[in-house]
């Protein structure tokens, strides 16, 4: 006798009897099975992500960066990072669906040597003084809160000298569209035939050609779709920042919140990922939102928490200088902080956007 339960109204047909389960076997070794049973599924009311909110503490994770800094060195590790993967995506590098993210370390005297991808990188820089990046031909140095650019298929590499007075190891926030890439079988990489590749270009000159609020008269975009700014410094983000909360209006939702442009277009800095930089006022108990992109944090300065809620499950995290943290897709978030602080963060918003398929709802 069948003992399947009926489906219940609303509920999508199930095998739920003999002649069904019969023809499923039937169509699946001819590579075919039935909609109807997946259909719900596909296409649910609301996205269902197996993102997960997670935080990763500084605290914890440092040691472990520190640990790495001694098991491998950045020449043979290529990249000697720690992927945030989130716990529920765990084997698939991923720190969202569409989003890969590491922390990557650099001790003074290395090298992380020069190769190219299509894939698009940001660095995000945590803390620690005296390294760079080079980027087709410049250098630029690597401050705490910089936000710095590698775009696709661009030779890069990193190095730290390692003579400056802060000898110490230098860590950064690395953001990919890798999944995105992935999922599109788009990825090309190719290494370098020097470790390190030649330095063609006066440091700064990039942010001195495009970051001046003017562009060359005869503009041709050096990096496509990409930013021809590759470093935003945090002297500047910080400065902008401060004076907006003193004397502007303050976002109920997001404080003070900028986002990062590409100056020849008024656009994300990447096509791929969008990137932010907030400052919470002290007393900030923001209202709650929720957005189709999943985004990750790394915070800058100062303390507070975030509450993040769905389908009745509630997480709180308290998060300090360092700390990362991933609101998912469609998870309503709310920021608190006591102090005021400071946060960086990125998401997949351009693609949501160019597809037409970006949705943020404001809550009250
Ligand atoms: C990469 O090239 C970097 O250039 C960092 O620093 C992380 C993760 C996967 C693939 C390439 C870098 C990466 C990466």
């Amino acid at each position: 006798m069948d003992m399947t339960p009926p489906p219940k109204p609303g509920q999508p047909a199930r095998a739920d009897n003999a002649a069904r389960k019969a023809f499923y076997d039937a169509i699946s070794s001819h590579s075919m099975t039935p909609l109807w049973e997946v259909l719900h599924a596909l296409v649910p009311p609301s996205p269902t992500t197996p993102c997960q909110p997670a935080l990763w503490k500084y605290a914890e994770v440092h040691p472990f960066l520190m640990q790495a800094g001694q098991l491998i060195t950045a020449e043979e590790a290529v990249r000697r990072v720690l992927i945030l993967e989130n716990p529920g995506l765990r084997g698939q590098s991923c720190v969202t669906q569409s989003l890969y993210a590491g922390l990557q370390v650099i001790m003074p005297g290395e090298v992380a040597p020069s190769h190219r991808h299509t894939q698009s990188a940001l660095r995000f820089v945590v803390e620690g003084q005296g390294a760079y990046t080079a980027v087709d031909g410049e250098r630029t140095q690597m401050k705490p809160g910089d936000f710095i650019i590698t775009p696709s298929w661009t030779w890069h590499d990193h190095g730290h000298p390692g003579h400056v007075e802060s000898d110490a190891p230098v860590v950064w926030l690395d953001g990919l569209d890798i999944p995105m890439l992935r999922f599109f079988d788009a990825g090309f990489a190719e290494n370098g035939s020097a470790k390190q590749q030649a330095v063609t270009k006066a440091e700064g000159i990039s942010y001195q050609r495009y970051g001046a609020n003017m562009l060359p008269v005869r503009y041709d975009a050096p990096f496509g779709q990409t930013s021809p700014i590759f470093s935003y410094p945090y002297e500047r983000t910080r400065e902008a920042l401060h004076q907006l909360e003193a004397h502007a209006e303050i976002d109920a939702w997001d404080g003070t919140k900028l986002r990062y442009v590409n100056p020849a277009t008024g656009g994300s800095p990447m096509p791929t990922m969008a990137t932010f930089m907030q400052r919470l006022p002290a007393g900030f108990e923001g209202k709650p939102w929720r957005q189709t992109d999943g985004a990750v944090f790394s915070v800058v300065e100062g303390h507070g928490s975030v509450t993040i809620e769905r389908n009745g499950q509630s997480w709180t995290f308290d998060f300090g200088p360092r700390d990362h943290f991933v609101i998912p897709s469609w998870h309503t978030a709310q920021l608190h902080s006591q102090q005021g602080c400071v946060l960086f963060s990125f998401s997949d918003r351009p693609v949501h956007q160019a597809l037409g398929i970006h949705k943020e709802e404001r809550l009250s």
